[in-house]
């Protein structure tokens, strides 16, 4: 049996007021114009989909795969330079239906020097969108990233050198596929790490790639490629937030698609240690080998507080990962999955049929609508606090057909998700 309109109009007020705690029951839209400028977005409440206001004194992380990727370079600070890109305006609606105070975009091309954030931001984020209240992020972060960067290698060895499949990371050109994230709270430059270099063959135990016509283990690479291949697809970044009195370091990243490789699965592999990278990080004692871009050693301080955002491409139960790539980070004891979640994509497993049928997972959880043949829908963007911080809501922005803002869900194959938090427990 189906869900309908009506009763999943009812579901989602439902299900929402369960998980997220509501400051007022006003229907949305209704008082857009007098919400104070500062205060939170009561039009975003409801039954719409998108988040309801945080309390006051939570804070909003969120991730966003927003698929502002183009393919050649310059296209997007091109396409970000006037105001009428209709995908980005939609990106931009989302943030302001949703509002988050930090958020991870993923698939944004990097421009050095930071000139297609700050058209984002002129042009988009602080125009009001379709009725929404406009965003500012005062503070941004961006910085190289390897796709697209040549390695001078044959790195896919089909026999020739050149092209997205042999660069560091797989791209059409340096930075695309890139990420920015945007936050409300100061960002402590002076403590921020990033791990673009760093190598994956130097990660105790990586999962190395095999030829599997040779007998010798783990020789996909030659030792050439791997001294020079990094861990990181895109990059790793610890990016210190000044919320309060002590920062809450978000730990963002976009590890590869675990497909588009051979028998030697180099691409599944690396999406494995990619993710694994993290789970190490914020594990006492397991993160010693990390070495980052700035010289400095090891993982996470014992006892910092952390949020790990990101595009992990691994679901849980269905897809193409290596098995046990997500479940290892899930699992890891210092941090909590909210496991958000959304009735939109309930609705669109069902609408859409194939292989969501065969899926393990409850498509409560999806997060990216991909192909229905294959992989079907999955739940790959993720939003996981450290357990000294007190998540009080979580959700994901799928919104039903019936509602007014399903428009936005064709802005990215991907949905934005989000997490109220507050500050360290005691
Ligand atoms: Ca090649
Ligand atoms: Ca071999
Ligand atoms: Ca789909
Ligand atoms: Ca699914």
């Amino acid at each position: 049996m189906g869900i309908r309109s009506n009763r999943a109009g009812i579901g989602v007020a439902a299900i929402l007021g369960a998980v997220a705690i509501s400051i007022g029951g006003v229907p949305a839209g209704a008082t857009a114009s007098t919400a104070p400028a500062d205060g939170p977005d009561i039009s975003t409440m409801g039954a719409d989909g998108a988040a309801r206001a945080a309390l006051p004194g939570a804070t909003r992380f969120a991730t966003f795969n927003a698929s502002l990727n183009r393919q050649t370079e310059g296209g997007l600070l091109a396409d970000l330079s006037t105001p009428d890109d209709p995908q980005a305006a939609q990106i931009a609606e989302v943030l302001q239906r949703n509002r988050p105070d930090v958020v991870l975009l993923n698939e944004f091309d990097h421009v050095e020097g930071g000139a297609a954030v700050t058209a984002f931001q002129q042009n988009y984020l602080s125009v009001s969108q379709q009725g929404a209240r406009p965003i500012e992020y005062p503070y941004s972060f961006i910085a190289p990233v390897n796709t697209g960067v040549p390695s001078g290698l044959d790195l896919n060895r089909d026999g020739e050198v050149g092209g997205p499949d042999d660069a560091l990371g797989f791209g059409e050109f340096p930075g695309q596929y890139g990420m920015v994230v945007l936050s409300r709270h100061p960002i402590d430059l002076d403590g921020v790490r990033t791990f673009q270099n760093f190598r994956w063959q130097d990660m105790p135990g990586a999962l190395l790639p095999d030829d599997v016509d040779t007998p010798e283990p783990a020789d996909w690479y030659s030792p050439e490629a791997l001294d020079l291949l990094p861990l990181s697809s895109k990059s790793h970044w610890d990016l210190p937030i000044r919320i309060g009195s002590e920062p809450v370091h978000f730990l963002v990243s976009h590890p590869t698609p675990p497909a588009f490789d051979g028998p030697e699965g180099r691409n599944r592999l690396r999406n494995h240690d990619e993710i694994r990278f993290w789970a190490d990080y914020v594990t006492p004692g397991r993160g010693d080998y990390a070495y980052d871009d700035q010289g400095g050693r090891g993982g996470l301080a014992d006892g910092a507080a952390f949020v790990i955002a990101g595009d992990q491409n691994a679901d849980p139960m269905d897809g193409d990962g290596e098995p046990g790539a997500i479940a290892r980070l899930l699992n890891t004891p210092t941090l909590i999955d909210p496991w958000p979640g959304s009735l939109g994509a309930i609705r669109a497993a069902w609408d859409q049929g194939g292989a969501n049928r065969e899926h393990r997972g409850l498509s409560w959880f999806d997060t990216a609508d991909f192909n229905d043949e294959s992989p079907g829908n999955l739940r790959v963007d993720y939003v996981l606090p450290s357990r000294q911080l007190i998540p009080v809501g979580s959700g994901v922005f799928w919104p039903i057909p019936e509602s007014a803002l399903s428009r936005l869900n064709s802005a990215s194959d991907h949905h934005l998700v989000w997490v109220d938090v507050f500050g360290k427990r005691r």
